[in-house]
């Protein structure tokens, strides 16, 4: 077994002075309406307060993307939940809009550099999707609160470690 002990980097899961965004969708509002409440009780128990959310409403999964960009690059956020339903239905419309979706995300969180948390249920059946968003247990929108909040110090971080290595390069070497 191997005896080195690498130096780690991890976020903690603490939500004080952090600003967060929250993107939703109000396609299938019944289920993102149930992740955003997890997604807040999350930030609520990592010690956020209200002042430190906003909450933007799309249409539906596909506008997301534009919109979490859009955010970021007002330079208010820390990190961002994106929180959307997409049910399969009889054609491919599913498809398309299920990996735009996903895409639009991705582009957006490497483009500004804000950490952006994928909270868009892609599901075959409402069913599947109301497991998905339970209350109490299985809240995807839980879990998304939790990871905006590890991946908003996590990235702080490296923007601490740059500042210094910056500022250490501009002081004069004697
Ligand atoms: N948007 C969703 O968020 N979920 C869906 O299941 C969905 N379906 O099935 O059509 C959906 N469509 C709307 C789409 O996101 C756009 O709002 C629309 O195409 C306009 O651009």
């Amino acid at each position: 077994m191997a005896v080195l002990k690498p130096h780690e980097t991890r976020g903690s899961l603490n939500a004080q002075g952090l600003h967060f965004g929250i993107v939703a969708s109000r396609f299938n509002q019944f289920i993102t309406d149930r992740l955003l409440a997890g997604a807040l009780d999350a930030l609520e128990r990592g010690g956020a307060t209200e002042h430190q959310i906003e909450i933007v409403r799309v249409p539906g999964s596909f506008e997301i993307g534009i919109a979490a960009k859009s955010l970021a690059e007002t330079g208010r956020c820390d990190a961002i939940i994106c929180i959307g339903c997409v049910l399969r239905g009889e054609t491919a419309h599913f498809d398309y809009v299920a990996s735009e979706s996903a895409r639009g995300i991705q582009l957006a969180q490497l483009d500004t550099g804000v950490p952006m948390v994928f909270c868009v249920l892609t599901c075959d059946t409402l069913e599947q999707a109301i497991e998905r968003a339970g209350l109490k247990h299985g809240n995807k929108g839980y879990e998304a609160g939790l990871n905006a909040i590890e991946m908003a110090q996590l990235v702080r971080k490296f923007h601490k470690d740059s500042a210094t290595r910056s500022s250490s390069r501009r002081t004069p070497r004697r």
